[in-house]
Order: structure tokens, then C-alpha cells, then sequence
């Protein structure tokens, strides 16, 4: 079905006057749609949620419905209260013209529109540190809108997502196909980053044997907090949206936090060939940590704070893991443009990861101050 006809199956008032690819996403294709009339213009966003990587589309759906409707709820009694200190934003599911809140096309994909947060933007790489306390603030916030929310009311969107050890194993099996053996073989740097990944088993299991522990509790999380995924408002330069709300779900926040850092405190972002630029900016850290402990600080218990650290060293560790497995697994998962990129993907993480490790000392006294 040719886009524009799919897109006039919703309920938008106005004329489609463009509608073009936008965003940097690996998983769902996005497009920015304008509608206008005589006196008005409504921009939204249309997307195909990505099969392969959504078992149960319509369960992302679902729980899309189930998370906006508690945060628009949670937001508009705040505003009411004066309890905020801004417009807090939060996308819409737009219905169709049947009332359903997706569509599914002639080849069973389903999309969806949501509104677009105007005058916001998000950016690809953190631009200092003011943008990252932003951030924090934004993530912290979001944090506390879905904090009592009831986890039973969302289906898990992506079984296994941030369980490292089930990566691990992922990464075991692909190993045994003569393809991917067949990579391995042909370069150095995969194999010097199949002994990366050798040389940290053990950290894989961190915060899963803390939680097994019950020093850990999985509460709601976001799942895929990247900076990219945070709006910052263009007037005023404050944090005002989380988007990408495909993996909200029970998880342990430390998946967040870890993710969020990984994302922000890499000023040269995911896809540098240049490993020298990738290092850990822990002035970046600083700062999102000062903004995320401003709106969330009061739910961390003192356990919750002892493993803040191993989820900044886990989380480049396991996102570089999910990029190579899926480089020798034939680049299935990850939207890729060349067939290196996911092994290039890999090898800025696993820097990342290093780079942490060079500075524990320090990444751990910033975190004490908090
Ligand atoms: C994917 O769709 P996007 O680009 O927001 C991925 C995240 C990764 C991220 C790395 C569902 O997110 O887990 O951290 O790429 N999302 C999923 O860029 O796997
Ligand atoms: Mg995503």
C-alpha cells in the first residue's frame, strides 16, 4: 500500500501535505508526516513496527496504549497540583478514522501514528553538559511517571531484552555456524573482540545474580533510553519527552541508567570508526547523573546505588555483544547500510566499555557524591 494512502487511513484533520523518512533508528521505520489547513498544521509520526524484532506487534501496541494512558493521567493531575516545574510532554496514539489505534497492511505489518513533540528535538550525540543533565532529568522524570504503574498491566514486548546472559548464549550458538566461524576466521579484529567478550563472562552475570540475590528488584523501566530517544524542548533547552516507548516494561532501572550513560557519555556516537574518539566523558556522567538523581534520587535504595557502577561497565559490554553476535549472524536484527557496520558498531561499544573500566576509580567517587 503506497504510504499516503495508509497514512489517510487515521484520523487527521487537515491536507498530507509531505511526508518524509526522519530519525536514526535501528529497529522501526519512521517517517514525519504534515497535514495542513487554511489556519493550522499538525505534524505527526508514522511508523512500521519492525516484525523481526516484535514477535506480537500488537502487543507493543498494547502496552504503547497502557503506558501513554497512566503518564497522560499521572501528568495531568501534576499540572493540575502546580507539582511540575515544566510542560512535561508525552506522545499520543492517534486512532484511525475506525477508532483502532494501528493498522495492519496487505503484509501483515502494523503501523501506527503518534503525535510528534514540537519544538523539541533529540540528538544523536550528548551536546555538553548542560544537554546531558537534561537528559537525566528527562529519564529520572519518566522514571517517576511509570513508577506505580501496575507492571501487570504490560505484556513483555521483547522477551530476553537486557538479559545479558541470554546474549551470551545467543552469541554461543551463533558461534557454531560455519558462517559466522567463517568471519571470525577472516579478521583479526573480530577475533580480537570474540576475546573480549571471553575475557568478560563474569561480568555479564552482575546484576542478574543480584537480583536473584533479591538485592535487586525489577521495577518498570524504559528499555531503550538512548540520548536519542530524549527530547529536549528548543525554547527553553530542558528535557521535556522520553520517546521510543516500545520496551517499557518491569525491568531493573539500572538497565536505564546504564543504557542512558553508555549513549550520552560517548560524544562521538555509535557509528565512529575512529576508536581513539571513543572515550567515557565523565564530566558528561556528572551531569546527568546531578539531573537524573534531581527527579529520581529518592527512589534509590542504598543496594540500588552499590550496583550503579556495574551497569555503566554492563551496558556497553552487552549492547557491543548484541552488534557483533548480529554481525556474525548476518546483520539480521540491527538495520545496517554495509555489512561491517554492525562489527564497527561492536568495536565502539567494547572501547566504551574499556574506557569505564580505565576509570573506575573515579566514575565510582562521582557516584558516592550523589
Ligand atoms: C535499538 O530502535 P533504536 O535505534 O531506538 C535497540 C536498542 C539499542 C539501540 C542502539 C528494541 O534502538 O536496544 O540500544 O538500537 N532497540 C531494540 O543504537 O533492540
Ligand atoms: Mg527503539
Amino acid at each position: 500500500m503506497e504510504l499516503s494512502i495508509l497514512i489517510n487511513k487515521f484520523n487527521i484533520k487537515g491536507r498530507l501535505v509531505a511526508l518524509q523518512p526522519v530519525g536514526s533508528g535501528n529497529i522501526n521505520d519512521t517517517y514525519l508526516a504534515i497535514y495542513r489547513n487554511t489556519f493550522t498544521e499538525t505534524q505527526v509520526i508514522l511508523q512500521r513496527v519492525n516484525r523481526n524484532v516484535f514477535p506480537k506487534p500488537e502487543v507493543i501496541m498494547e502496552n504503547m496504549h497502557q503506558v501513554t494512558k497512566h503518564c497522560h493521567e499521572r501528568l495531568d493531575a501534576d499540572a493540575r497540583a502546580g507539582n511540575d516545574d515544566r510542560v512535561w510532554q508525552m506522545p499520543r496514539i492517534i486512532r484511525t478514522k475506525e477508532g483502532a489505534d494501528y493498522i495492519t497492511d496487505e503484509n501483515g505489518d502494523i503501523w501506527r501514528v503518534i503525535t510528534r513533540i514540537m519544538s523539541a528535538h533529540a540528538f544523536d550525540v550528548a551536546q555538553g553538559p548542560e544537554h546531558a543533565m537534561e537528559c537525566g532529568a528527562a529519564l529520572g522524570h519518566f522514571h517517576y511517571l511509570i513508577s506505580d504503574m501496575d507492571p501487570t498491566a504490560i505484556q513483555d514486548p521483547l522477551p530476553g531484552f537486557h538479559i545479558t546472559s541470554g546474549y551470551l548464549t545467543a552469541y554461543d550458538r551463533t558461534l557454531q555456524k560455519p558462517e559466522a566461524r567463517e568471519l571470525l576466521g577472516a579478521s583479526v579484529e573480530a577475533k580480537r573482540l570474540a576475546k573480549f567478550i571471553e575475557e568478560r563472562r563474569e561480568l555479564a552475570l552482575c546484576l542478574e545474580k543480584a537480583e536473584a540475590a533479591g538485592e535487586l528488584k525489577k521495577r518498570m523501566f524504559h528499555g531503550d533510553p538512548k540520548v536519542n530517544n530524549i527530547m529536549i524542548d528548543d525554547v527553553t533547552g530542558k528535557g521535556t519527552a522520553m520517546i521510543d516507548l516500545d520496551t517499557v516494561s518491569p525491568g531493573l532501572v539500572h538497565m536505564d541508567f546504564g543504557d542512558a550513560l553508555r549513549s550520552i557519555c560517548n560524544p562521538a556516537g555509535e557509528e565512529e570508526s575512529n576508536l581513539m574518539k571513543v572515550v567515557f566523558d565523565e564530566d558528561l556522567a556528572t551531569a546527568f547523573c546531578k539531573g537524573y538523581m534531581r527527579e529520581a534520587g529518592s527512589f534509590m535504595t542504598d543496594a540500588d546505588r552499590e550496583y550503579l557502577y556495574d551497569s555503566i561497565r554492563l551496558l556497553p559490554f552487552e549492547l557491543g555483544l548484541r552488534f557483533f553476535q548480529d554481525y556474525l549472524n548476518g546483520n539480521v536484527y540491527f538495520k545496517t547500510k554495509q555489512p561491517e557496520q554492525n562489527l564497527n558498531r561492536a568495536r565502539v561499544q567494547f572501547r566504551l566499555c574499556e574506557s569505564v573500566e580505565a576509570r573506575e576509580r573515579s566514575i565510582r567517587a562521582v557516584l558516592r557524591r550523589l
